[in-house]
């Protein structure tokens, strides 16, 4: 089968206030084109469908329509991630089961529909004589973990329930069939392309708590990459670049599964604003950078002593592809660098002949450096 793997969509994100659901709408279409042109047989979204638990309602309505253009290529299966609220994100799963989509925020598939089968914490998939068995593990914090229905051992390690929770599930697999495991974790040693603030609070957890599988579709980390020695443990990474600090290229990853292994390859992302980030030191190199770099979405890093005027501010903000300005003029670090280089008693000078307009005499500068030294005046 040809499976098509994606995940972090953070529908409803925005940067800096600046929406990026025109860039979200095209990513995804761009995904209806790929399962159309590759005659994909499943999509699975590896978790933070959305960027938040309580997702506006444009996003909800986005992913929805996207989910319902997919269904009619190929079935779709998606987990919650640690922004999504897995409650919610399963909360329509009745309709959308009808519709060949699987919306995995809870771990019961016994019930599901054709053309899957499945049971707790896996679910099969068959299509022309070929079966594949995946694991769907959403984000499982220690929090959420009974709320999703595993009681987690508090005598044990959280890596040690994690792996236990997985190979429970895992029970699903079968020797003679394709096996994959779903999940949104944070796989230790796998390169970070955002700041930490977008991974939020989860535990970095090692290889070993996967189940033997053929592969590994993981959401989380944005960059895109594969984080096994054996090749088969992979982020698809997200399809936009949603901080100024990632600069992965993005795709959608394509796999040619078989019952013996696994080959993957990428399909590039061309939809989504670059992120640019410019240093001026005047306000004209800045709108200079503004009409360069139209079409992306710009920081301006701001060096000069010289203060922007109110007016030369909104003028700026009234660019399309402004995004946030930042000071990075460092008057008073130099100043404090000058000061360190300086003894007290230069100090001391400068601040007598600035107050009383005359240089100290040697004895007051004498009775100065006694009194630093803790000696009697
Ligand atoms: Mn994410």
């Amino acid at each position: 089968m040809k499976i098509i793997h994606t995940s972090d969509w953070h529908l409803g994100k925005r940067l800096e206030g600046k929406s990026r659901l025109p860039e979200q709408e095209q990513a995804l279409c761009e995904l209806e084109r790929a399962v159309r042109e590759t005659g994909a047989d499943a999509v699975l979204i590896a978790g933070d469908v959305f960027d938040t638990v309580n997702p506006p309602a444009e996003a909800e309505a986005l992913f929805y329509s996207a989910c319902l253009s997919l269904s009619r290529h190929c079935p779709v299966i998606a987990i919650a991630g640690n922004h999504d609220n897995p409650e919610r994100l399963s909360a329509p799963c009745g309709i959308a089961r009808e519709c060949g989509i699987l919306l995995g925020g809870s771990l019961d598939y016994k019930n599901v529909k054709e053309p899957f089968g499945g049971g707790e914490g896996y679910v099969t998939l068959k299509r022309n004589g070929e079966r594949i068995n995946m694991v769907l593990l959403p984000y499982p914090s220690l929090s959420r973990m009974s709320q999703l229905g595993y009681l987690p051992d508090t005598q044990k390690s959280y890596a040690e329930n994690v792996r236990e929770w997985l190979s429970l599930c895992s029970k699903g697999f079968t020797a003679s069939d394709c096996n994959i495991t779903v999940s949104h974790i944070f796989m230790a040693g796998s390169k970070r392309a955002n700041d930490e603030a977008e991974l939020g609070t989860a535990a970095l957890l090692p290889l070993d708590v996967l189940p033997k599988a053929h592969y590994t579709a993981l959401g989380h980390v944005h960059k895109p990459q594969c984080v096994s020695k054996s090749g088969s443990v992979y982020y698809s990474g997200s399809p936009l670049a949603y901080s100024f600090d990632d600069r992965s290229e993005k795709f959608f990853n394509l796999l040619y599964t078989s019952p013996a292994s696994v080959k993957v390859e990428n399909i590039p992302v061309q939809s989504g604003r670059r992120l640019a980030t410019v240093t001026v030191k005047n306000f004209d190199e800045c709108m200079l950078a503004l009409k360069e770099h139209e079409g992306e979405f710009v920081r301006i890093l701001y060096d000069s002593p010289q203060p922007l005027s109110a007016s030369k501010y909104a003028e700026m903000r009234g660019c399309e592809n402004f995004v946030a300005l930042k000071n990075i003029y460092l008057m008073p670090k130099r100043v404090a660098t000058e000061k360190k280089m300086r003894s007290d008693a230069e100090l001391f000078a400068d601040f007598f002949e600035k107050t009383y307009s005359e240089k100290p005499s040697a004895s007051m500068l004498e009775m100065f450096n006694k009194a630093m030294n803790g000696e009697a005046i």
